[in-house]
């Protein structure tokens, strides 16, 4: 690892490009989650002294002793750039001094009423603008409505005193993490990357060019704030649309499948997305209402995506009317039946559950009166207000004791033979029994 700045070199915005561009620059990345810590280990598996600051300190000792909590980041990897020095995790918002370059990785989420949370970015940006020494660059990553880097980023880091374009320069660069994802990741996802102006982008694309493969450079962070709402209300748009074809193939005796399949033979003008229990996870749900939210404010009609959020967070219903067929084949009612969900994190083959769709279905079942119990290999313990249950083994017993099995999350490493051979019923809302005849079975 090349020797990082020390805070005695000159430090001057000739000498920063130089040392991002040698590898020795000192990058600081404040919040060490699923989109700050496969960065700052990235960065500094490059060569980058990188400081991680988190305020959550059992984030920070967890990794200090080389032990990672990010599903897509091994434990071997924190273990090997803490041990060499190159990742300094800290809590202590002294050890930002002196960074070259801040990147903000923190949460945007909703407030109670459904508004941008921005009090995540707020807080970063004075963190940052305590400790600010120019010349420094801050890249905000985390989504969030066209327009927050220049009118809610810059005049926080202002407020130190400090200037723009003289003592600070910002940039916007939308996180493209995708947890689980087994073949795109930092180094081989194209990064946009917009500068508020040219010395903020060419720093910003030096940065970011040092370690992924293909940088996507454009005029300013509303171009790449936009953008990521562009990629990600495409999704629930499309989403909406398909589960609104389901339940009209439903009805028409169509199997919206194998239509889907059909469909997706074109080999061009068309992309495939599937029906499901719901839209969950920390992008989908929320990016595009960051959008709707600004688009309101500036007096836009926005209808698309009020659409398709009433049709994607209807289908959690859905999904427990489905269920209601299903007991009754045992000739049950909601209220005295035992239902078994399989998977309740937000997509398969991870262990998060923010925004699943299993949220809203547990909620609505046992609101119903049904007897819940799951069963997921990733999530040992499902707690949710004064819900708490745990996930039980999946044998013939907790199979054949249950007067329904309700697929909401498709993970790889289910039995689905099992399950076909033992359940009274299934409900599967993600065509994972396509391959079995059963007449016991209710597809979505
Ligand atoms: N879903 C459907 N039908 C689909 C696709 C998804 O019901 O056809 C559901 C999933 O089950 C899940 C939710 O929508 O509950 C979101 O799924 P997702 O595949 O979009 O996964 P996410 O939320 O992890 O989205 C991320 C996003 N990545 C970033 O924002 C950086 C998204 O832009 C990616 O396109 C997506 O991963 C991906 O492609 O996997």
């Amino acid at each position: 690892m090349k020797s990082p700045t020390s805070s005695s070199q000159t430090r001057s915005w000739e000498n920063t490009l130089e040392r991002i561009k040698t590898g020795t620059a000192r990058v600081a990345v404040i919040g060490l989650g699923y989109v700050g810590l496969p960065l700052a280990t990235a960065f500094a598996r490059k060569g980058f002294h990188v400081i991680g600051f988190d305020v959550d300190s059992e984030k920070v000792s967890a990794l200090t002793d080389g032990r990672s909590y990010v599903l897509d980041v091994p434990s071997d990897t924190v273990a090997e750039v803490v041990g060499s020095g190159a990742f300094e995790p800290t809590s202590d918002a002294q050890a930002l001094r002196g960074a070259d370059a801040i990147v903000i990785c923190v949460p945007t989420p909703f407030t109670v009423d459904r508004a941008p949370d921005l009090s995540y970015i707020e807080s970063a940006a004075k963190t940052i603008a305590s400790v600010l020494e120019p010349p420094c660059l801050i890249v905000l990553e985390s989504t969030s409505y066209p327009g927050t880097t220049e009118e809610l980023l810059v005049p926080i880091l202002e407020s130190s005193g400090r200037k723009l374009h003289e003592d600070f320069e910002v940039a916007f660069s939308p996180e493209r993490v995708d947890p689980g994802n087994k073949r795109y990741h930092i180094e081989n996802t194209p990064k946009v990357v917009g500068g508020l102006g040219n010395r903020a982008g060419d720093l910003a694309c030096a940065l970011y060019g040092s370690v992924v493969d293909k940088v996507v450079r454009v005029d300013s962070p509303r171009d790449a704030e936009m953008a990521k709402l562009i990629e990600n209300t495409f999704r629930q748009v499309n989403i909406a649309l398909v589960n609104e074809l389901a339940l009209i193939a439903k009805r028409l005796g169509v199997n919206i499948w194998k239509a889907i399949e059909a469909a997706a033979s074109k080999p061009f003008g068309y992309m495939p997305f599937y029906p499901g229990p719901g839209v969950g996870g920390h992008c989908i749900p929320i990016d595009p209402h960051y959008l709707a939210w600004k688009a309101r404010e500036l007096g836009c009609e926005i209808s698309f995506i009020e659409l398709a959020e009433r049709i994607n967070q209807s289908m959690p219903i859905h999904v427990v009317r489905l269920t209601e067929e299903a007991v009754a084949m045992s000739g049950k009612k909601l209220a005295e039946a035992k239902v078994l969900i399989l998977g309740v994190s937000y997509k398969r083959d991870i262990d998060d559950l923010r925004e699943s769709p299993a949220l809203a279905i547990i909620e609505q079942l046992q609101k119903e009166g049904a007897e819940i119990s799951y069963h997921d290999p990733y999530v040992p313990v499902y707690r949710r207000g004064n819900i708490e249950l745990k996930s039980v083994d999946l044998t013939p017993d907790t199979i054949e004791s249950a007067d329904c099995v309700l697929l909401v999350t498709d993970h790889s490493i289910i039995d689905k033979d099992l399950v076909a051979r033992h359940a009274k019923a299934i409900v599967d809302t993600r065509n994972a029994f396509a391959n079995y005849q059963q007449d016991n079975i209710i597809r979505l």
